[in-house]
């Protein structure tokens, strides 16, 4: 079995561990259980016990890579590089809700070459390897062949990042061209519905590495159109995304001027 491939098994295997946990200390429907680190940027005591357990684990499994996690940083430098987001989705996750994650990423370099994204209210696993395809729950999956905005679903990620008045311009665009707009709460579970062919783009004025590090591998598995993301700084100054099925590459540069 290749490194990659070994890696990919372990990277499954622990996502699913850490989505139970999550499930098990998530908060009850109602009022958000969790503090802030910002304007509407939540953290609940699940994040810091979910990273802790990946970091540790993948240190054991793998010590000669590196760690980046959402809540603890650049923990360890490595050519190979696991990026994790503990809790994707947080929002959802503090109030009880269904629409969270687990995402772990594995990058050689700047490339990503592994996805895992464990969605365990949802039942849903998502997994990539470099030039091996993409699974949902094991069965293949690519991306959307829709050709027509007008006939297109759209998901917008939304923080306050960035001012309002850009993620109105953006949605407008989108709702002009005919295109049906969501929103989700979790930029990597809406990357994943665009390699599932669910919807049919994912856009987000900024967004975090550890947010996409592993929808990144899934979705060029898929076939999906994605931004160039992973510019020099993006470790800790994130950047804007833009996925979707092929045929909307062009209209949808040309609305969110991602390019
Ligand atoms: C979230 C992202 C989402 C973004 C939110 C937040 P978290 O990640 O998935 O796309 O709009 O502001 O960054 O905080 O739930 O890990």
């Amino acid at each position: 079995m290749t490194a990659l491939a070994a890696r990919l098994d372990t990277a499954i295997a622990l996502a699913a561990q850490a989505g139970q946990m999550a499930l098990r200390m998530r908060p009850p429907p109602g009022a958000a259980v969790a503090t802030l680190k910002g304007a509407q940027d939540w953290l609940t005591e699940a994040d810091g016990a979910v990273e802790n357990f990946l970091s540790d684990a993948l240190a054991a499994a793998y010590p000669q890579d590196g760690f980046q996690g959402e809540e603890t940083g650049k923990g360890r430098a490595g050519a190979l590089r696991w990026v994790v987001d503990p809790i994707d989705g947080t929002a959802n996750y503090a109030r009880g809700a269904t629409r969270f994650c687990v995402s772990l990423g594995l990058l050689d370099e700047a490339t990503p070459v592994l996805g895992v994204i464990v969605a365990p209210a949802l039942g849903e696993t998502f997994a990539a390897r470099h030039g091996k395809g993409a699974t949902l729950n094991g069965t293949k999956i690519q991306a959307a062949a829709t050709t027509d905005l007008a006939r297109a679903q759209v998901e917008v990620g939304w923080s306050l990042r960035r001012p309002n008045a850009d993620f109105q311009s953006v949605c407008n665009k989108i709702q002009a061209a005919g295109a049906a707009l969501r929103m989700g709460g979790s930029g990597a579970l809406g990357l994943a519905d665009v390699a599932a062919g669910r919807i049919d783009a994912y856009t987000e004025l900024h967004i975090n590495l550890w947010d996409v590090a592993a929808a990144l591998c899934i979705l060029a598995e898929a076939g999906a159109y994605t931004s160039a993301f992973m510019h020099p700084a993006v470790d800790t100054q994130g950047a804007p995304i833009l996925a979707c099925a092929p045929a909307l590459k062009d209209p949808m540069r040309q609305i969110t001027q991602i390019a």
